[in-house]
């Protein structure tokens, strides 16, 4: 092994080396406590699960263990709600507390497995932690033909933190439904809870707006180029805009309850007022200037950060603040978002608003005149206030990147921290929750390797520093933070395989972070799991990264 040796032979490094234990303790995130015994238990095609016939998530629950069981092992598990059973699913009567909602036990023993929860979500990830349990191979996508034991063991488990999300940026590139579906499945085989998808940007509007149809008509669609990164450009005179796509209402709800039956929450983000160009493409007089000319503009755009060196960040036209057309098509907006996404927040982004347009207008300045509002800053504020007033409208809680704080938080406004954790900091100190998201350790964009094979962006995520880095600073009231999420931009990410590339094994590190307890982590064993993880994957032909063993940059 190259644990401990990492630099010195980083290039031949093995990285399946799962066969060398017979049952490893390769959960991932560790769990709180666990207790290995001799012997193990047998899975065959005459294991039954058993559940309580009052509770019916639990027989979802079952249905989605006994499909995963059926891909690689062949067998039909049958699921009764009396009688003879080898696997159990019990819910608690009476609340255990130390579990809480999404906590667990899972006991086997050479003739029975049990699951304890309070409820399903503790049921669904004692699941999956089982499922870790089981030989590399129940990964598999076809049937493989071998001993399916699971160790003795005793495991105890619950998370740290309430929120532990992904977030993945589907303007910048076009990812299908289905694709957006396999992201969300292995979400949740890490205990991942929130799915945070940035619907729209500069780039492309990715969801049906039933009463707006210019925004999916014009801005789900650009021209695509073999460009510098790949990245996409708004069309030319006379060129059409093949590139890209958009989720219908009926995908949108089928999505939100694939994602439900894997306790997942989605977090539909619509990012406003800045990085919204291709809404300003579709509806030119929302902005201040009716220019959508510069749809796709340096500042939003990595190959002109990195082409000549000069550049200017965020000169994307923007929504007008002053005009109450932009709020009646916002209120259209967030009513089908809100009727469409059963989670309680809904993301207004707020992020990089370029403001320049807003200072030089007469209009805008003779607007903020007569509500006594004495910069732009204020003024943004004021976007994000009526914003958060149209969402409460539609009984939604608004979240927002920490500009929102500037020129003075909305009430209630929930705050993602993403410029380090300083502005969580002080959204915690004015009482407000928070998510941490920050840049660059939890951006999976960041380059984590060789800079020789990686899309260059501005800076670097190596797994150790993920891995290593708390999302709680010394000086925040932790009881603000609901918890964090790792982001996935994808202005140099066009493909599914370069998605999971970037985000795995990274978002070990992340999940493991959000649910181990702190006093659990340890790095070097850490490592040794990840490379079990990596040979489950090679089961599952999931690409990943394993710049884990590439030189420092
Ligand atoms: C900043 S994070 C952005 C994104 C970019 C990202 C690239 C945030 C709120 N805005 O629009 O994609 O950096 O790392």
């Amino acid at each position: 092994r190259c644990v401990t040796l990492l630099l010195i032979c980083a290039s031949q490094a093995p990285v399946n080396t799962a066969a060398q234990h017979a049952f490893p303790n390769a959960i991932i995130p560790a769990p709180v406590s666990v207790a290995y015994q001799q012997g193990s238990f047998q899975l065959g095609s005459t294991t039954i699960i058993g559940v309580q016939v009052k509770h019916a998530e639990s027989s979802t629950i079952a249905a989605y263990l006994a499909d995963k069981i059926k891909v690689a092992t062949g067998f039909h598990l049958k699921i009764v709600t009396s009688g003879e059973s080898s696997i159990q699913f019990v819910i608690n009567p009476k609340a255990d507390t130390k579990l809480g909602r999404e906590g667990y036990t899972l006991h086997v023993t050479e003739k029975k497995i049990t699951v304890t929860a309070n409820s399903g979500a503790g049921l669904f990830y004692g699941v999956q932690t089982l499922l870790q349990l089981l030989p590399k191979e129940i990964e598999s996508t076809k049937v493989v033909s071998k001993a399916w034991h699971v160790p003795v063991v005793s495991i105890t488990d619950y998370p740290r933190f309430a929120w532990r999300g992904m977030m993945l940026d589907v303007s910048r590139h076009y990812f299908s439904k289905a694709y957006v579906k396999s992201f969300i499945d292995r979400m949740a085989r890490y205990k991942f809870n929130r799915f945070h998808w940035h619907l729209t940007d500069d780039q492309g509007w990715r969801v049906e707006i039933k009463s707006l149809p210019e925004l999916t008509r014009v801005g789900a669609w650009r021209v695509p180029r073999t460009g510098t990164f790949g990245d996409n450009a708004p069309p030319k005179p006379g060129e059409v805009a093949s590139d890209g796509g958009f989720y219908t209402h009926e995908d949108i709800k089928e999505i939100v309850q694939y994602a439900r039956q894997r306790y997942i929450e989605i977090l539909p983000e619509i990012d406003v007022p800045g990085h919204s160009m291709a809404a300003i493409a579709s509806y030119p007089s929302l902005s201040v200037t009716n220019d959508t000319s510069i749809r796709v503009s340096p500042g939003s755009d990595f190959s002109e950060w990195y082409g000549d060196g000069k550049f200017e960040m965020f000169v994307d036209n923007s929504l007008d603040p002053t005009d109450e057309k932009v709020y009646q098509f916002l209120d259209k907006v967030f009513s089908e978002i809100a009727g469409l996404f059963p989670f309680e927040y809904i993301h207004m982004g707020g992020d990089e608003c370029y403001k320049g347009y807003w200072e030089r207008d007469a209009g805008v300045q003779a607007f903020m005149k007569k509500k006594n509002i004495t910069n732009s800053h204020e003024l943004q504020s004021y976007f994000a206030k009526r914003v958060s007033k149209i969402l409460a409208a539609k009984k939604k809680k608004m979240i927002g990147w920490d500009e929102i704080l500037e020129g003075g938080l909305a009430p209630g406004a929930a705050v993602m921290s993403w410029r380090g954790t300083k502005g969580g900091v002080e959204a915690a100190h004015q009482k407000h929750s928070v998510v941490m998201s920050p840049a660059p350790i939890y951006y999976l964009d960041m380059m984590q390797g060789d800079a020789s094979i990686e899309p260059p962006v501005y800076s670097s995520a190596r797994l150790q520093d993920v891995y290593a880095f708390d999302i709680l600073p010394k000086e925040i009231d932790s009881t603000y933070v609901l918890g964090g999420q790792g982001n996935l931009w994808t202005e140099q990410v066009p493909t599914p395989a370069q998605v999971e590339y970037m985000v795995y094994p990274r978002a070990f590190a992340i999940a493991e972070s959000m649910w181990s307890q702190k006093s659990k982590k340890n790095w070097g064993n850490f490592v040794e799991r990840v490379e079990e993880h990596f040979a489950r994957f090679d089961e599952a032909k999931v690409n990943y990264a394993t710049s884990l063993y590439d030189p420092l940059i």
